[in-house]
């Protein structure tokens, strides 16, 4: 059997972290779900090992404070790597990555390596979102397909399932990329080492409760990073090119 494990991220989500685990559970009652809290002053992380007194599939990894979303994600990848689970899955606890999409995502067609939850293929959608969260999503979506040459249509989503495999052929230590940067550097390196990446479409419904801890900051990291990335990625392809005709 497929042993998978849902890694949730928390920072202050006391109110959204029941819901979203009860959901799970619910959808999914035989995976294991793993919640990474970076010592929500809110009480989170107390909530979350209470929880756990109770219900043998709920594991909480407590960090010492909050370090961003890329770090939470090594740190339970590696937790689950170490147990031996074979699919490990990023999902957030506000709620806008719904549990009975969880099947889909797990179940997709033919052989991946990381399945994404995709807002941007057809079928997919967003929910309660204004025109300009829209348009910063696409924006980015585009930028980061055409700078890197990728068939992504969704790479800055945070809703994904790995293989085991998938992530042991990755150098996880060398990820520094916190926000959606991260989700971003982890489907292009997927993609580098030869991993297979299909979308599945889900929809995605705004937060109802708590927080977003969205910044500029994250923002800026994905822009500065991505272009960077995609200028270095063109003057390899010249160099390669130039060393074609000359050699
Ligand atoms: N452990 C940990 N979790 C984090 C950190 N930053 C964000 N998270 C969690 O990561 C998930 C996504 O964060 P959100 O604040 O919802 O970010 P977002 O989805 O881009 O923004 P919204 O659409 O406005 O909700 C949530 O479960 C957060 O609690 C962090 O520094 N550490
Ligand atoms: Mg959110």
């Amino acid at each position: 059997m497929t042993r998978t494990l849902v890694i949730i991220p928390t920072y202050n989500e006391r109110e959204s972290l029941p819901l979203q685990v009860d959901a799970v559970r619910a959808a999914c009652p035989d995976v294991d779900i793993l919640v990474a809290d970076d010592a929500s002053p809110d009480g989170t992380g107390a909530w979350a090992d209470a929880q756990a007194a109770v219900d043998p599939q709920v594991h909480v990894l407590h960090r010492p404070g909050k370090h961003g979303l890329g770090a939470a994600y090594r740190a339970g990848f590696t937790w689950g790597l170490e147990r031996g689970y074979d699919v490990l899955v990023e999902m957030d606890a506000d709620g806008s990555h719904r549990a009975q999409d969880l099947p889909r995502v797990l179940s997709a067609p033919g052989e991946w390596d990381l399945s994404i939850g995709s807002r941007w293929v057809p079928g997919g959608a967003v929910e309660n979102w204004p025109a300009h969260r829209r348009a910063l999503s696409t924006g980015a979506n585009t930028y980061v397909r055409i700078l890197l040459g990728i068939p992504v249509r969704d790479a800055t989503a945070g809703f994904r399932a790995y293989r085991a495999s998938a992530l042991r052929a990755l150098d996880l230590d060398g990820v520094e990329s916190q926000g959606y940067c991260f989700q971003i550097d982890m489907a292009w390196r997927v993609l580098q080492s030869g991993g297979r990446v299909v979308e599945v479409p889900i929809t995605f419904v705004e937060r109802e409760h708590g927080t977003s801890k969205m910044s500029g900051a994250i923002i800026r990291e994905a822009l500065v990073k991505v272009t960077a990335w995609g200028m270095r990625e063109r003057a390899t392809q010249v160099r390669r090119a130039f060393s074609k005709t000359s050699g």
